[in-house]
């Protein structure tokens, strides 16, 4: 069994958590930061068989589109960070994807 870590852009979670569910994965949406830009995102968790893992990364590949973004982000800047002049632009996803093994998984 795996565990199936997707960081993506609070603008497709809607979809890809939607797409997944469609094909019977099961999944958790957890509303998250990046360390970096300091802006939201969602992770996603997705339990599944091994034999599910490559569809479930086409999905996820699918329906998550790369975005530029200004970086330090207003609101970084909002928080006392200091970029000198220095802004510059970054790509951003599509997803950021870990896949890790699972030992045990109990409902009860
Ligand atoms: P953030 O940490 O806010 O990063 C947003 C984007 O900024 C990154 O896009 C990357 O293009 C750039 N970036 C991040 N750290 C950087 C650095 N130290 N120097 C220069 N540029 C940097 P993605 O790579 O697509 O990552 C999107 C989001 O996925 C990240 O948001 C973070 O929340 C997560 N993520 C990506 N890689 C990760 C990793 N290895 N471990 C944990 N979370 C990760």
């Amino acid at each position: 069994m795996k565990l199936v870590i997707a960081i993506v852009n609070n603008d497709d979670s809607a979809v890809v958590a939607s797409e997944l569910t469609r094909e019977n994965f099961i999944v958790t949406k957890l509303s998250t930061t990046g360390g970096f830009l300091m802006v939201g995102n969602t992770t996603l968790l997705i339990g599944s068989e091994d034999r599910d893992v490559p569809r479930i990364k086409e999905i996820i590949h699918g329906f998550s589109k790369t975005r530029k973004c200004v970086t330090p982000t207003d609101a970084a800047l909002g928080r006392g960070l200091m970029n000198n002049g220095m802004e510059h632009e970054v790509t951003v996803g599509g997803a950021t994807v870990f896949v890790l093994g699972v030992d045990e998984m109990e409902k009860y």
